[in-house]
């Protein structure tokens, strides 16, 4: 059996910040539209909640983070990169950079190469798993802000802990689930958990 601990960790919400760099290229972008102020983010899907605002503000979304320079071009979120890296140096860990690309394939996937590679290291470049379904991909903890995370394998072999991010803040957890609130959290202490 695998002595080593495998930490899968999601780019966009996570370590990324998808949801500040959306809100300020979008206000740039469509000064004269409504917006929703991150407090007031409820849902995964972005595009959703801006749609069942106004119609056509569901492409108007889209179109930001289907923009050359979008994925690139967005903030680290406190503490991640730092927590990986630390991560990264422990004995008897892997970690896995897990994350979705869009279908846009033009710009996201080169440009979360290039996001890894400025701002975690050439190093971590061997740690990336691009994929649309993370069902496949086996680990002992997958962190990621996404609630419902699905795909063909109806068993994942890791547990996912539900990283705190404006639009799932509200929800109650499903009661085995466990949060990681953000880095400051004792995410070190969630992976000694899994060692065992
Ligand atoms: N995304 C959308 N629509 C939205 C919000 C996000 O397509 O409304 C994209 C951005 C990311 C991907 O590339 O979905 C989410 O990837 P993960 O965080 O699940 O890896």
């Amino acid at each position: 059996r695998n002595e080593r601990l495998r930490v899968l960790v999601d780019m966009d919400g996570v370590i990324a910040d998808f949801e500040g760099g959306f809100l300020k290229k979008y206000k740039e972008r469509y000064p004269n539209d409504p917006f929703i102020p991150l407090e007031d983010r409820r849902g995964f899907w972005v595009s959703s909640q801006y749609g069942d605002m106004r119609s056509d503000l569901c492409e108007k979304a889209i179109s930001i983070w289907e923009s050359k320079n979008f994925f690139i071009d967005l903030e680290p979120l406190p503490g991640g990169v730092e927590a990986l890296k630390e991560m990264a140096k422990m004995e008897n860990t892997d970690v896995f950079i897990c994350t979705s690309p869009i279908k846009h394939y033009s710009y996201c996937p080169f440009e979360k190469y290039a996001w890894i590679e400025k701002h975690l290291g050439p190093e971590f470049l061997e740690q990336i798993v691009l994929t649309r379904d993370k069902t496949i991909v086996t680990g002992d903890v997958l962190i990621d802000d996404k609630p419902d995370i699905l795909g063909v394998e109806p068993n994942p072999s890791w547990e996912h802990v539900l990283f705190t991010a404006c639009h799932n803040k509200h929800l109650p957890l499903e009661s085995p689930q466990r949060r990681l609130q953000s880095w400051a959290d004792d995410w070190r202490a969630l992976l000694e958990s899994k060692r065992t």
